[in-house]
């Protein structure tokens, strides 16, 4: 019985879902989805997610697949509970889910791939869509920068990686391919540096992954 996880090398949903995966230790099958050439709209992947986006998570025991990267996040803590990714406190654990929300939720729906699609067939410029891009990163990374700097102590939220880690390393990622500027922002820096020397993160790279498009 083997986890098979769908998903895209450059895609930050997925990216975090690697992340979890592997700081958990739990072995995955890597089955890539090419969001350029539009496989998260053929029927084979509307089987696996109706939603047509990635990740997906396919348990292998036919019990069921799971989609929506925190939903997976948290279903991988709850059931595989070391190293844990979400503090024990209910206070902490509400400082993490905030951190990660407003990555999951505030920055990247505005700014993942249909999203950008839709603005190139309204025929908006690149860089306009460049600044489309920047504005809610931006404004992410701003909220985010004084919260890590309050109750990080190497990564987002205490002294050990947690959910909030697992999405803010995509989005840092994301912002260095789109050439959003990260250097007003030291914590968030520091932060990504630190989790960057980790085998988990290294190994959830999208370099590292069997679709990566080598440049
Ligand atoms: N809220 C979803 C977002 C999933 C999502 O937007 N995935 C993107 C990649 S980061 C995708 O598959 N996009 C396909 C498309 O835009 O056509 C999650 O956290 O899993």
């Amino acid at each position: 019985m083997s986890i098979t996880l769908y998903s895209a090398w450059r895609a930050t949903a997925p990216y975090r879902v690697r992340i979890g995966l592997r700081l958990k230790g739990v072995d995955y099958d890597y089955h890539a989805i090419d969001l350029v050439a539009g496989d998260q709209h053929k029927a084979e992947y509307r089987q696996v997610n109706p939603q047509r986006l990635t990740p997906a998570l396919d348990l292998g025991d036919g019990s069921d697949i799971l989609t929506q990267s925190l939903a997976i996040l948290e279903w991988l803590d709850e059931t595989h509970p070391e190293p844990a990714l979400l503090p024990k406190d209910p206070m902490a654990r509400a400082r993490v889910r905030i951190m990660a929300n407003v990555i999951a939720c505030d920055i990247h729906p505005l700014n993942n791939t249909r999203v950008i699609r839709a603005l190139t067939a309204m025929q908006v410029e690149q860089a306009e869509q460049a600044q489309w891009m920047a504005r809610w990163m931006t404004d992410g990374f701003n909220t985010l920068e004084p919260m890590i700097a309050r109750y990080g102590k190497g990564f987002c939220f205490g002294d050990s990686p947690t959910i909030a880690d697992c999405c803010l390393v995509p989005q840092v990622y994301s912002a260095r391919r789109f050439k959003v500027d990260i250097e007003p922002y030291p914590a968030i820096r520091a932060v990504a540096d630190a989790c960057a020397a980790l085998p988990a993160f290294i190994a959830a790279h999208p370099d590292n992954q069997p679709d990566a498009v080598k440049a």
